[in-house]
């Protein structure tokens, strides 16, 4: 199934080895009677030039993968009917556009929602090479270029890809190759100590030996492997902690061992206190990032890259830019996203993602994000992403981390159109659904940026004090007056952490914008909204709205006719999705109305 480039009817040959072998065999089957030429200029790397000539025939130009890439554009504006008449060039904003998928050898997917591993089965590397191809082409033509296999925690055996999975690894290195999408895998810190070394400490001679060692065999196997993800001291996860280091001790020792192999260590910067006392009110999980990196700006080496989740908190539905992505100046960052729906819905609910993307985009600085990563919501099922709907954030998150400023509107109507064949009324009718659904979702579970509503550990449905009483660090303290943290100075001091127009913005709840009001502040359920209504009648007003707005979704989605199987699981998940959005909907009013004992203005049902 080629899902958005479900047009492309011929399977990709075996026996292409490079990304203009591809580009041509693409081009020639794509739009058999157009004449292309294709002109390499190395130095261009993943940039591309495509020149429409007078004969009606396009010349393209571009390094190697800048030529693939131009190839797709051409095809899939063609596809969706738009006709290249200028020239146009193009060029990445980010260097690497990466996909952390979180497999376990054993095949199965931590936080995966659309099936099995589409790379490991019973404790190996072992995959089907028809959808690997299938992969890599939608993966280049979404312009994505860096795959990690493995889970960021690492579970043995995965440790193996370094070692007796080698040929294995490099094997699937060769059929991505074609794609220009480099592999890349997750390590575990404490590796050498399987191997007889004493310690993992990252300062200790035999370490590095074992590091430099190892990286020297698995780049002899792999020679363009685009390097090592670490999560370290995170949630149970070995590093360097553990021998009175910092991350930059680890993250440099690493850095070192790649860098004759051009290498880089994506270090996350994932780091909290997950055995946190309730009681303890002096911890702020959302400010530990910071504190762990925040002294350590500048002083990681060149090939290291600190890649830091979007928010402090854990790919919540609204969450403040994470002040890291803000404050770093001197050191090389990525920005994580999560396309596997672990808060948002499991590919069960309507939950597309460009939106607040969009608003990511829009406050990350200009100079030193390398790099943008999600979380894959990939999976062996037979579309890839669970809910075929789904795959819309797999396509445009690969857009906006070739072109932040790319369209939204255009960017979804372009996936919708290269996937479904539907008259332009429908079209219209799913590109407004698609983009109304995170605002959606967001009205009918936890308010106004407070989070963490959800059931314990599965991460679906509502539990609103599911989480209050819990390790993790994630409590919005709901009384029978109040709600919410203080994170402004004179509360935890997390707000302190962010730039002074930052801080100006959100530290006054009568200017902080209303969907992070509870994420700042902690408020009495009767304080007066901007628009006049209280607090507590705003979450009863955004649950009712958000609850008939998934009916409303679900009868418009009825009338767009997609095909089979599509129609079918469309229809099953929307169906669960309605349930749990009731669900959500009444039982975090009934919560906080038992809390409050304040009654709906309107005098709808809320259950008591
Ligand atoms: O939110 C948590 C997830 C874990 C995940 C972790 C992380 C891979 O629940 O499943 O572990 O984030 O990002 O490391």
């Amino acid at each position: 199934m080629n899902l958005w480039l479900r047009q492309l009817k011929k399977d990709i040959p075996a026996d292409l080895h490079t990304p203009v072998e591809l580009a041509r065999f693409e081009l020639g089957s794509a739009l058999p009677g157009l004449k292309t030429e294709l002109r390499v200029q190395a130095s261009m790397g993943d940039a591309y030039r495509i020149d429409p000539l007078d004969d009606g025939s396009f010349l393209l130009t571009g390094g190697s993968t800048g030529l693939l890439y131009a190839a797709y554009r051409l095809i899939t504006d063609r596809l969706c009917g738009q006709e290249i008449t200028r020239p146009v060039s193009s060029s990445p904003k980010y260097a690497l556009r990466m996909i952390n998928c979180w497999d376990n050898a054993d095949g199965e997917i931590e936080r995966g929602y659309a099936g099995r591993s589409l790379f490991f089965r019973n404790g190996r590397l072992d995959y089907d090479a028809d959808r690997i191809r299938t992969l890599g082409r939608l993966l280049a033509s979404a312009g994505l270029n860096v795959l990690c296999i493995n889970n960021v925690n690492v579970h043995y055996p995965a440790q193996l890809l370094l070692e007796d999975y080698l040929p294995d690894l490099a094997a699937l290195a060769d059929l991505f190759r074609p794609f220009g999408v480099k592999l890349m895998v997750s390590v575990d810190f404490s590796q050498p100590m399987r191997h007889g070394v004493a310690t993992a400490d990252p300062l200790d001679p035999a370490v590095r030996a074992w590091w430099q060692d190892t990286a020297k065999r698995v780049y002899a196997a792999v020679p363009d492997l685009a390097g090592f993800l670490v999560k370290a001291d995170s949630e149970g996860r070995p590093g360097p902690f553990t021998y009175g280091r910092n991350h930059a001790d680890g993250a440099n020792m690493l850095a070192e061992a790649l860098r004759p192999f051009g290498g880089v260590v994506v270090w996350r910067c994932f780091v909290y206190n997950c055995r946190q006392d309730w009681r303890d009110t002096k911890t702020d999980r959302p400010k530990a990032a910071w504190e762990h990196y925040a002294f350590l700006d500048g002083a990681f080496s060149d090939n290291v890259i600190l890649q830091v989740k979007h928010g402090p908190f854990d790919f919540q539905v609204r969450e403040p830019l994470s002040p890291l992505l803000l404050g770093m100046k001197k050191t090389k960052l990525a920005m994580e996203l999560q396309l596997a729906q672990e808060y948002t819905g499991h590919q069960i609910d309507l939950y597309t993602m460009i939106p607040m993307w969009k608003e990511l985009y829009e406050e990350l600085p200009a100079d030193n994000i390398m790099s943008i990563a999600a979380v894959s919501n990939l999976g062996d099922d037979e579309n890839y992403t669970g809910h075929p709907l789904a795959a819309v954030n797999l396509y445009t998150f690969g857009l906006l981390a070739w072109d932040p400023d790319v369209d939204m509107t255009a960017a979804v109507t372009r996936w919708c159109r290269l996937t479904y064949e539907l008259d332009p009324l429908q079209e219209q009718t799913l590109v407004e659904l698609l983009l109304s659904s995170r605002r959606t979702y967001e009205k009918y579970t936890a308010p106004l940026g407070i989070g963490w509503m959800v059931t314990p550990h599965d991460h679906y449905g509502p539990n609103p004090s599911g989480y209050e009483y819990d390790l993790w660090g994630t409590y919005h303290k709901a009384d029978r007056n109040a709600v919410g943290i203080d994170r402004t100075h004179e509360g935890t001091g997390y707000l302190d952490q962010y730039p002074q127009y930052f801080r100006d913005k959100y530290g006054d709840p009568a200017s902080c914008p209303d969907l992070f009001l509870l994420f700042y502040h902690r408020l009495p359920y009767t304080f007066r909204m901007r628009d006049g209504r209280t607090l507590i009648q705003r979450i009863y007003d955004d649950h009712f709205e958000g609850l008939e707005e998934t009916r409303a979704m679900a009868d418009k989605l009825s009338s767009i006719v997609f095909p089979e199987p599509d129609a079918s699981v469309i229809r099953e998940r929307m169906d669960k999705q309605l349930y749990n959005a009731r669900e959500w909907c009444d039982i975090i009013n009934t919560f906080f109305h038992r809390l409050s004992g304040i009654p709906d203005e309107h005098g709808r049902t809320i259950y008591d």
